[in-house]
């Protein structure tokens, strides 16, 4: 807009279930930014390294519990605590790629087994976050997701809910129909899928240059 000012950097969220591949595909698009000579900063969530996360990261391994409410709120509040981080990043013209953020956050908890937090509920906190210009959903069905070598020892990372999981998902993002959402197909060789995100990426460049803060989630 402002012919002066310097364009910012994009938000790019990365999400999909346990085991698709999302951490390995953030690296290599992070490289491949890094490859066009601009700057580029990967974060995750949630951020176990934080107070919050610490919290988090002994309720995801089982050593401490925690009502269904208090640790959607932490999950929540993890992301929040890290936005003027992220506003400053952006400013400064780095693309952030984020892998996983609000969306996880309010389909993993809609899908808990007791069924006690509704979607509409679970998203409620994320109102305010910055919204990304894209996010790539990386798409495998459940089935596939158990073949890739089994889920870990964490937390709902079993099959009956990564079904679930996919579902809310897909929901979620039907109702978030105002975002720049794209499925990827992610049971596909890990540079085939690599490829299908680099050409998403380049329609984002070609769209051209980012002013101000991105939107909030509403
Ligand atoms: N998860 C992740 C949530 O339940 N809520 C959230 O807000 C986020 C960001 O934590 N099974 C769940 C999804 C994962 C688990 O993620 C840890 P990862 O990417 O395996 O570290």
């Amino acid at each position: 807009v402002e012919a002066d000012s310097k364009p910012r950097g994009h938000l790019i969220v990365v999400e999909g279930l346990d085991r698709s591949g999302k951490t390995t595909q953030c690296e290599m698009l992070c490289e491949d930014i890094q490859g066009r000579e601009k700057k580029v900063k990967y974060i995750k969530f949630p951020d176990r390294t934080t107070a919050t996360g610490q919290m988090i990261n002994s309720y995801l391994q089982g050593k401490a519990e925690q009502n269904d409410q208090a640790i959607h709120l932490l999950f929540s509040a993890n992301r929040w605590e890290a936005v003027q981080g992220m506003l400053d990043e952006l400013q400064s013209g780095t693309t952030i790629v984020i892998d996983r953020y609000s969306f996880s956050g309010a389909v993993y908890s809609a899908a808990k087994e007791n069924q006690n937090l509704s979607l509409e509920w679970a998203w409620n906190p994320e109102i305010g976050l910055p919204q990304p210009d894209l996010v790539l959903f990386l798409d495998i069905s459940s089935e596939d997701a158990v073949k890739r070598g089994g889920y870990g020892e964490e937390r709902y990372e079993k099959e009956e809910m990564q079904i679930k999981v996919r579902t809310l998902f897909k929901h979620l993002f039907s109702k978030l129909d105002h975002l720049n959402v794209r499925n990827i197909d992610a049971g596909q060789p890990l540079q085939s899928v690599a490829d299908q995100i680099w050409q998403v990426y380049l329609k984002l460049e070609e769209s051209g240059p980012a002013y101000g803060n991105p939107p909030s989630f509403s």
